[in-house]
């Protein structure tokens, strides 16, 4: 006898979903936060989105939390000595009318001890801490690849 397992529907209904999708918290609108699929051995994960303030007062993002992280920390690249390393940043800011982009080798949110290493087309939770706005949780999709530009910004 085959028992449906109710993993699998939830996996595909998730990845009817994995196309953009967007958060707006007043002024402040974030589009389509993705992570790359890694490995079980990965240490950390890092995830990626647009910020965009359609407002005329600036916010900062401050950091971010994840149920699944034991640590969450805002992370940029930088030049040094001719070679790209990320480092810590206490603050994001996201001025009045601008966009601010997270996505591989520029800002992301670097997630550290993890406890579960979600798999691509599902969701893990993370919480946006922004000065302003306040807390804003969204869900990131997991994906095998980056997406398009034209996915980033579908709507
Ligand atoms: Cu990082």
């Amino acid at each position: 006898m085959k028992l449906f397992n109710p993993l699998v529907l939830t996996s595909l209904l998730l990845g009817s979903l994995a196309s953009a999708h967007d958060y707006t918290r007043g002024d402040l609108h974030i589009e389509h936060p993705w992570s790359r699929e890694l490995p079980e051995v990965a240490p950390s994960l890092a995830a990626y989105f647009t910020l965009e303030n359609l407002g005329s007062s600036d916010d900062q993002l401050l950091g971010a939390s994840s149920p699944i992280a034991g640590r969450v920390e805002l992370h940029e690249h930088v030049h040094v000595e001719g070679r790209m390393k990320m480092q810590a940043v206490s603050q994001v800011a996201v001025p009045a009318s601008g966009r601010v982009e997270f996505r591989p080798m520029t800002y992301h949110v670097m997630l550290f001890d993890l406890k579960q290493h979600p798999k691509s087309d599902e969701v893990f939770p993370l919480t946006l801490h922004f000065a302003r706005a306040g807390d804003v949780a969204i869900e990131v999709t997991v994906q095998k690849e980056a997406p398009s530009r034209s996915q980033n910004h579908a709507h």
